[in-house]
């Protein structure tokens, strides 16, 4: 592959999508994982037509190990030197008092967002260590930087994030591979629908009386993130809608 190559979790939707159609306009080679693979055939197919994008669909379960290294131990050879790791999957399941916590949903919230994300990185470094460069960009959040009423186990997956990038940055500087989290305030994509498990009327009210961040504000960070010269590395950036202050103050017209 003659183009610098980014594996994108999560790309189905949202952060993840708008970032796999940035950085195919701006000629990057793509990995694009997820667990609904029609989506992601379409995706790949409007990206190549669109762009000319060389896409290499990859439809797992990043909370599944085996599937995590099945899937990168069968990369076609043009597709294994990967450059840059977008570790976008995750999710928000459910938002209850801790006492009322439904620990299915923790669960769910705890292999994809922290177990998940560790089985990629785990998985690719070997391919990064091996060609002494690489990039793991981590999707962090507010929610990791502060918590906030109900938030509990989505916050705690969230801080796990932030100390892993914290961690990963002091491990791989010997190689050197960059590491950077980008954590975003609220972004209107499929995420409260998520969260809400298809309350459509409570997922909307989240970002009512107040402009929210969109898919395509995280993509603009990702890429810029991505492209510093060799010598830089942005190691932490928080992206907020001007009219959020912090992760429970959202200052919403009447
Ligand atoms: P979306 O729900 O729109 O996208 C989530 C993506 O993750 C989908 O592509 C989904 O695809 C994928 N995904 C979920 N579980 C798995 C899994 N087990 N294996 C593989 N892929 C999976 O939400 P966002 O785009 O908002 O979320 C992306 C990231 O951004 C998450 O880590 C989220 O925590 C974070 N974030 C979101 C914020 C927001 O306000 N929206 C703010 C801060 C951070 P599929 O269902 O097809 O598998
Ligand atoms: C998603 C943003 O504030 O809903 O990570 O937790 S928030």
């Amino acid at each position: 592959m003659n183009k610098p190559i980014v594996d994108i979790t999560g790309a189905s939707s949202g952060i993840g999508l708008a970032t796999a159609k940035r950085l195919a306009s701006e000629g990057y080679a793509l990995i694009l994982n997820a667990r609904r693979q029609d989506r992601l055939d379409e995706i790949a197919r409007v990206l190549h037509q669109e762009y000319g994008a060389q896409c290499l669909v990859q439809c797992f379960d990043v909370r599944v190990r085996a599937e995590v290294e099945k899937a990168i131990a069968s990369l076609p050879e043009e597709w294994r030197n990967i450059d840059v790791l977008v570790n976008n999957a995750g999710l928000a399941m459910g938002m209850s008092s801790i006492e009322e916590g439904n620990i299915d949903d923790w669960e769910v919230m705890i292999d994809t967002n922290i177990k998940g994300l560790l089985y990629m990185t785990r998985t690719i470094l070997p391919i990064m260590i091996a060609n002494n460069k690489g990039h793991i960009v981590n999707i962090g959040s507010i929610a990791g930087k502060e918590t906030y009423p109900n938030g509990n186990v989505y916050c705690a997956t969230k801080t796990a994030v932030d100390a892993l990038n914290k961690s990963m940055r002091i491990d791989l500087v010997k190689y050197p591979i960059k590491v950077t989290a980008v954590n975003p305030g609220a972004v209107e994509t499929e995420f409260s629908v998520v969260r809400f498990k298809g309350d459509i009327e409570r997922a909307n009210k989240v970002y009512e009386g107040f402009e929210n961040l969109i898919g395509e504000d995280v993509a603009d960070a990702i890429s810029y993130v991505i492209s510093r010269p060799p010598h830089v590395n942005i190691n932490d950036l928080i992206i907020m809608p001007v009219a959020q202050a912090q992760a429970g103050i959202i200052h919403r017209k009447a």
